[in-house]
């Protein structure tokens, strides 16, 4: 449990919805591929007065008084981040991912510059040029996808699209895309058609700071990062890139397109970025691999579609067209919620259903790899999925399926 501040007592309304929260997450299977569980640690450092401050600049040439600690928070985050990554430069001041995009466009490009990019229903993201979102809005955008029959990247169709569109910017990274990129090949695309190329490693930034894939610092002109996905960090953003680009940048970030740093998240990145760089987290990324891997076989072996037929990272993306074709992304979220596992509805290749229906689930294992989560766990709650999916008005197999999920928390506890 965590420590009991006085919340409850001045102000119990909040205070209950936070500790609503807290069992809800102690309680259930959290297998949404965006989530995780970050340490005591990191929750006290987000928790601090460093909320109090604030610390426009960068440390040692503030706009403010009083950054003396603050400074030394942010440049251990800048410091491990560089670190972690091998990069000239980090700016870790970006209140999310998105906003690290933005700053790289707006350092970049013009309005009405050219964007390519990943579909969003192939597994791309909202702000890589979707029309609902300002990067779709203040760019033109073209989007590559996956290959209906195999759900990889075609490479050589993506450099063949670039030929003919002649983007400004290219930009690798996903949110369900099961697969690795190829950073090498799109950085070479990107410099045939003198490209700017922007890696989006938002999801997988534990997996490349723990050593299971690739970096694509060198390859890629700008790395933008989100810091609480698989690496366990304060919540926020950062951006990765060389000397040459720093400048730009940091002006884009501040004053360009936010005001004050959240310090307190910056220090959160800080304590987890120190966490990311031990052993113990490279053993860590790994088994967050493995575990995917092992899901993916029972949902395979079972009978499951999945997107690419497999994964190489954290997440698996279910395409129950085939299998179970009378229920929904939404359908199978609302019956595994039910029980006590948490995964999102996705879009899959190809989707004619609508975003809030869907026809696939996405599923990840980086928060069950932190409560402890091996390979046979991870096989027992895939099998529990498919039999709920298989049976889905056997009211008591969901009974049976929800006793083991409460089984599987209290065995495996995530703040003690
Ligand atoms: N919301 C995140 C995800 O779930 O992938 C991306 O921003």
């Amino acid at each position: 449990m965590l420590p009991e501040g006085n919340l409850s007592a001045t102000d119990p309304e909040v205070h209950a919805a936070i500790d609503g929260e807290e069992q809800r997450q102690e309680q259930n299977l959290e297998m949404i591929a965006s989530e995780n569980h970050v340490s005591e640690a990191v929750l006290e450092a987000q928790g601090s007065v460093l909320t109090n401050k604030y610390a426009e600049g960068y440390p040692g040439a503030r706009y403010y008084g009083g950054c003396e600690h603050v400074d030394t928070v942010e440049q251990l985050a800048i410091d491990r981040a560089k670190e972690l990554f091998g990069a000239e430069h980090a700016n870790v001041q970006p209140h999310s991912g998105t906003q690290a995009n933005m700053a790289v466009y707006f350092a970049m490009l013009d309005p009405g510059d050219k964007i390519l990019s990943l579909d969003l229903t192939h597994g791309g993201h909202l702000s890589h040029g979707h029309h609902v979102n300002f990067s779709g809005q203040y760019y033109e955008v073209e989007q590559y996808g996956v290959d209906p029959e195999t759900g990889y990247i075609n490479y050589d169709d993506l450099a063949a699209h670039a030929e003919e569109f002649d983007p400004d910017l290219i930009v690798s990274g996903s949110s369900a895309y099961p697969r690795e990129f190829d950073y090498e090949r799109i950085g070479e695309v990107a410099d045939a058609v003198d490209a700017y190329h922007m890696a989006d490693i938002a999801h997988v930034t534990g997996l490349i700071a723990g050593g299971v894939h690739t970096n694509p610092v060198g390859d890629a002109d700008f790395v933008t990062a989100s810091t609480h996905k698989t690496i366990r960090a304060g919540r926020g953003g950062m951006i990765l890139t060389t000397e040459e680009h720093a400048e730009a940048i940091d002006k884009a970030i501040f004053p360009g397109a936010q005001g004050g740093p959240l310090m307190h998240n910056i220090a959160g990145k800080a304590a987890g970025f120190g966490e990311a760089l031990t052993d113990e987290f490279d053993e860590y990324a790994k088994q967050v691999v493995a575990n995917a891997k092992a899901l993916g076989e029972v949902f395979t072996d079972r009978g499951m579609s999945l997107v690419s037929d497999g994964t190489d990272k954290h997440l698996l993306l279910v395409d129950l067209r085939e299998s179970h074709p009378d229920i929904t992304g939404k359908d199978a979220e609302e019956r595994l919620e039910s029980v006590g596992i948490t995964v999102n509805k996705n879009t899959v290749p190809g989707e004619s259903r609508s975003p809030f229906v869907t026809s696939g689930i996405r599923v990840g294992t980086p928060a069950l790899t932190t409560r402890g989560f091996t390979e046979s766990e991870m096989e027992t709650v895939g099998h529990h999925i498919v039999d709920l999916l298989d049976n889905p008005d056997d009211d008591e197999l969901a009974e049976d399926v929800s006793a083991d999920v409460d089984e599987l928390c209290a065995e495996y506890p995530i703040y003690e």
